[in-house]
């Protein structure tokens, strides 16, 4: 019960925020959203190498050894010879600056097998970032997006376009959550923050990105949007109030904007903790979504996980200290859902690279021994015809319809 309360109640003594929510435009320090030392490098990497003629079936001798796919466990180390490349895999990471999204990029990078594009608000963050976790220098990219805003995203396209690179994984991973916020923040559009960012820049970042997927000749193609337990009203820890809830739409297609319209997508009153879970609810739909429209036609693998929960990164940031202390060993030895940020960053890794986690419109979850298996979204998550309408909405309010 004490810990029901402490982790329920919101507080008045919020903990220092060090992200900057705002709908801001953060300083691009980079040229054109791409990093001095990405020009220098662009000869050395691609496309030189590049190896055409990929079939899908085809398993590269260097991507990671089958497993069975319903219990794959967790690769852990790369053996050295799988090390050898004829050319380095593209992922775009969003939100690799900390937390899962950096965890990800580690593990991929140290395979050896793949560049990672490392898509983030705060360059010189994420610069340190890769720094203070050893990501190799040749191994990774900083490129400049802002998902809370459109032009950002829009930007970002097309400086990554203009870098020659093909796209083999596309990784929807940054995210915001802001539970003790009371009132709403917007994008530079206008959306309340954490739909804005998490949702509708991924939406529209995933759109215009899917093209250059397609034209990857890698055979394990794939988009994968990053969910969550919370989000799925099927399991204890979506029981959680404020529980998701979509209802009609009838907020996002207003424009959730806070005046004209409601900033929650079910057009009720605003919930921080609430407006978070359901952007993992358009996450996870979204993927799904994607995979009805496109996997038959484009071979692309969509997908969605549940990394486990990460207690100890950034994501709690805005919550209260006290929470922000008990929650680790709340999860670690009471829930036992614990899992550290390097375990996630492999599970991740996984699902980008793993020949065996194939199939599409699956959302992977992980067992105590830390084997994969698909696991099954609430009805509400997996609501096609939810899903159909949320792709339509979000269409327009993002200039695609
Ligand atoms: P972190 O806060 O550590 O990482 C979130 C990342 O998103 C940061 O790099 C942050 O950048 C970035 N980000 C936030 N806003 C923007 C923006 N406007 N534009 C670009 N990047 C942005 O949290 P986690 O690593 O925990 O979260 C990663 C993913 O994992 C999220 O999708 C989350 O929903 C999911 N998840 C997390 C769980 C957990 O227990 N932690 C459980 C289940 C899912 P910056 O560094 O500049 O702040
Ligand atoms: Mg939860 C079965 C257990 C379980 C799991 C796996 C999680 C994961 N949580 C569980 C249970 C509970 N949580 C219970 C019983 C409570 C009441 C005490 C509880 C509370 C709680 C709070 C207040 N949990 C939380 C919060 C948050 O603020 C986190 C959140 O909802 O962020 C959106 C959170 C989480 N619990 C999780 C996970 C993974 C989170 C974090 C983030 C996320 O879903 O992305």
């Amino acid at each position: 019960m004490a810990l029901h309360a402490t982790f329920s109640l919101p507080s008045a003594i919020s903990s220092p925020k060090d992200g900057k929510y705002a709908a801001v435009h953060a300083k691009d320090t980079s040229l054109a959203g791409l990093s001095v030392r990405d020009h220098l490098r662009d000869d050395l990497l691609l496309p030189a190498t590049f190896t055409k003629g990929f079939k899908k079936r085809d398993v590269p001798f260097f991507v990671v050894r089958a497993q069975t796919a319903t219990t794959a466990p967790i690769i852990k180390d790369l053996q050295p010879e799988q090390k050898k490349t004829e050319r380095q895999f593209n992922v775009v990471i969003t939100g690799a600056s900390s937390g899962l999204g950096l965890a990800t990029a580690k593990a991929l990078a140290e395979s050896g097998n793949w560049h990672v594009i490392m898509a983030c608000r705060n360059f010189l963050k994420a610069e340190k970032a890769a720094k203070s976790v050893g990501i190799p220098k040749e191994s990774y990219t900083v490129m400049h997006l802002d998902l809370a805003s459109l032009e950002s995203v829009r930007q970002f396209v097309d400086n990554f376009r203009r870098s020659g690179r093909p796209l083999d994984v596309l990784v929807c991973n940054a995210a915001v959550y802001q539970p003790t916020a009371k009132e709403p923040s917007f994008s530079a559009e206008g959306f309340e923050l954490s739909v804005g960012t998490n949702h509708l820049g991924h939406f529209l970042l995933a759109r215009l990105l899917l093209d250059a997927l397609k034209q990857s000749d890698y055979p394990l193609k794939r988009l994968i949007i990053v969910g969550s337990i919370t989000g799925n009203t099927n399991t204890l820890a979506g029981n959680v109030p404020p529980k998701a809830n979509l209802g009609d739409l009838r907020g996002l297609a207003g424009g959730l904007n806070g005046v004209s319209s409601s900033p929650m997508i079910d057009g009720g009153e605003f919930d921080g903790a609430k407006a978070y879970k359901d952007s993992k609810v358009c996450n996870m739909l979204t993927m799904q979504e994607f995979h009805r429209r496109y996997h038959e036609e484009t071979e692309i693998t969509f997908a969605s996980l549940y990394p486990g929960c990460i207690a100890t990164t950034g994501l709690f940031r805005e919550h209260i200290p006290l929470f922000r202390l008990l929650f680790p060993p709340f999860q670690k030895y009471i829930t036992k859902g614990y899992v550290s940020e390097e375990e996630a960053g492999k599970r991740l890794a996984q699902v980008v690279s793993d020949p065996s986690l194939e199939k599409s419109g699956v959302y992977w979850s992980w067992n105590k021994n830390s084997s994969s298996f698909e696991n099954q979204l609430s009805k509400e998550a997996s609501d096609a015809e939810k899903a159909r309408k949320l792709w339509e909405i979000s269409e327009k309010l993002v200039g695609l319809a």
